[in-house]
């Protein structure tokens, strides 16, 4: 006996966004690792959280550093290499935030993680982020053992076009050798809806403080968070989950639904 009733679409492979949807990285991770790798290359910017709320909206921490200067400061400070090296930088700050565990993954992440591994659905990660910054993000203790058990991580540069292009769920897709009706996507941005449902793919969006007043009418489910036993989420809009907490079985009805 299912607690939400029969559903027939075989539920194959889950994809998960990184930034804002695992864990809260964006505000007090990788905007405060920028501003720190500004200070110590002696340059005199700083992203507060309203500046870096409308910079997120390009995805890609090379790319964002690139319309800062062409759409902010309309000054171009730093050539293409320099921005680089300067990325670089910051990802090593933001590498040693993670270390000393200050980000915390959102609430269900872990649990719900733990379910799909114990389960024959494959897991995936389609990000804009760099495989580094995923290794930092599961070194944190509560996510020991964790990153290995995915079956497919595309990120980064490996694609073509960064989201809100689909070209890194299509990538994710195809290592795992799934469709995109068998697959579901989860979300925390506009950005990653238009890529995720660019792909095809059923999209689940949990969003968060930095993202609440985003445009998300292409998605298929808004909630809250994932959600706890103990710490419920709530169903905003589109497909409604019955437990307070997202789980296998949520996630199958989802997919199922018409
Ligand atoms: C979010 C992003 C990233 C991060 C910073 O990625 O757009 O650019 O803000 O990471 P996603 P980098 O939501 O797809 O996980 O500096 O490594 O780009």
């Amino acid at each position: 006996m299912t607690f939400y009733g029969e559903f027939h679409m075989n539920l194959c492979a889950v994809i998960f966004d990184v930034d804002g949807t695992l864990a809260e990285t964006e505000a007090q991770g990788h905007r405060v690792a920028f501003n720190q790798a500004f200070k110590e290359q002696g340059l005199d910017w700083n992203w507060s959280l309203e500046t870096y709320k409308e910079l997120v909206k390009v995805t890609g921490g090379k790319e964002r550093i690139a319309h800062y200067q062409n759409d902010f400061i309309h000054q171009q400070v730093l050539d293409q290499d320099q921005i680089k090296a300067l990325h670089l930088h910051k990802n090593r700050c933001y590498a040693q935030m993670l270390q000393q565990g200050d980000i915390p993954f959102r609430p269900g992440v872990v649990r719900l993680l733990k379910e799909l591994f114990a389960s024959e659905v494959k897991v995936a990660i389609a990000t804009t982020t760099s495989p580094e910054n995923i290794e930092a993000l599961f070194s944190q203790k509560e996510a020991a053992g964790l990153l290995e058990q995915f079956d497919a991580i595309a990120a980064g540069d490996s694609v073509p076009q960064k989201k809100p292009a689909p070209d890194i769920y299509i990538k994710a897709l195809n290592d795992m050798g799934v469709t995109a009706e068998q697959a579901i996507a989860v979300e925390d941005t506009h950005q990653g809806l238009r890529s995720a449902k660019g792909a095809g793919i059923k999209t689940l969006i949990t969003y968060n403080s930095y993202t609440e007043d985003e445009d998300f009418t292409q998605a298929d489910s808004v909630i809250t968070q994932l959600g706890e036993p103990d710490n419920a989420l709530q169903n905003i809009r589109g497909f409604a989950f019955a437990r307070p907490y997202v789980d296998l079985e949520g996630l199958q009805a989802f997919l199922g639904e018409p």
